[in-house]
């Protein structure tokens, strides 16, 4: 019920009760994951259909963006746990060029440092020559490409053929993940790996990080 309420809240855009809501699932027991899945993407799965079928439009859904990013406030600290600055690895990761989507790039950060691993967020609207930059400077393990349109999705084989370019390609990992990129895009263009949500890109960034450890060793 109350999980329904953070749904509701978000699909509103109401986010007084959405912080409420939160807090109250976290007080009555509920799990920083299941008020997640079960409350905020739940809402966010609502308000992604109404976007599409014209039901909603781009400034409700932007209050719904406060709603989520308010009630990640609340669980940011309940999902970072005490693994962190620890050496299991360091992601860059960072929207691509000519796409301001972020949430979904978000959450996978937050995940990702709460299982422990370094993130650098370069954020959204990057072009391949940031991404490099930030390889050069953070030495990374894996570096991290969320798109959300079918039109910038083409832009994570930019960053990819950049890092060739560069003589990096042989030093990182590359993950996408985001709603247009699916395991046949990852294939087709040469990605390393294909991150279908947020939970699972922790296990498949330690896959990753574990392979370019091995090969340097
Ligand atoms: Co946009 N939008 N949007 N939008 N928007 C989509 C993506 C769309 C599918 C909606 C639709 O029409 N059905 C559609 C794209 C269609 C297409 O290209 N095929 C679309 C469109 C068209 C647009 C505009 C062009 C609309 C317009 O202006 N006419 C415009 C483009 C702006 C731009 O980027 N240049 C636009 C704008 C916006 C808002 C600004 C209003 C807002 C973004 C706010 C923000 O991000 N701060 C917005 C939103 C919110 C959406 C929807 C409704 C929701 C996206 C979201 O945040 N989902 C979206 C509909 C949809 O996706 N069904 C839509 C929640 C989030 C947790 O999920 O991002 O998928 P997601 O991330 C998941 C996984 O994908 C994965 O983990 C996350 C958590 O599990 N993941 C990764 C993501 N990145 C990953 C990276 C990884 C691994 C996993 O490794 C690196």
């Amino acid at each position: 019920m109350t999980l329904q309420k953070i749904a509701d809240a978000m699909v509103e855009g109401d986010v007084e009760t959405g912080k409420e809501m939160a807090q109250k699932a976290l007080d009555e027991g509920h799990s920083p994951n299941q008020v997640l899945d079960d409350g905020v993407l739940a809402g966010m799965e609502v308000v992604g259909e109404r976007f599409k079928n014209y039901e909603m439009y781009i400034p409700e859904v932007l209050s719904s963006a406060k709603v989520m990013h308010e009630v990640m406030e609340i669980l940011r600290p309940k999902l970072v746990s005490g693994e962190q600055a620890s050496n299991k690895g360091t992601v860059v990761l960072g929207t691509v060029e000519g796409d301001m989507h972020d949430i979904g790039k978000n959450l996978v950060g937050l995940m990702l440092e709460g299982a422990g691993f370094k993130v650098i967020d370069i954020g959204i609207d990057q072009p391949a020559k940031n991404f490099i930059e930030a390889v050069k400077k953070e030495n990374p393990e894996v570096v991290g490409m969320s798109a959300l349109l079918t039109t910038t999705a083409p832009k994570i084989k930019e960053v990819l053929d950049a890092l060739e370019a560069e003589g990096l390609r042989d030093k990182v990992k590359t993950m996408a993940g985001g709603a247009v990129i699916d395991q046949a895009f990852v294939d087709e263009n040469g990605v390393d790996a294909y991150g279908p949500s947020a939970t699972a890109a922790m296990e498949i960034t330690q896959q990753l990080v574990d392979e370019v450890r091995k090969n340097a060793s």
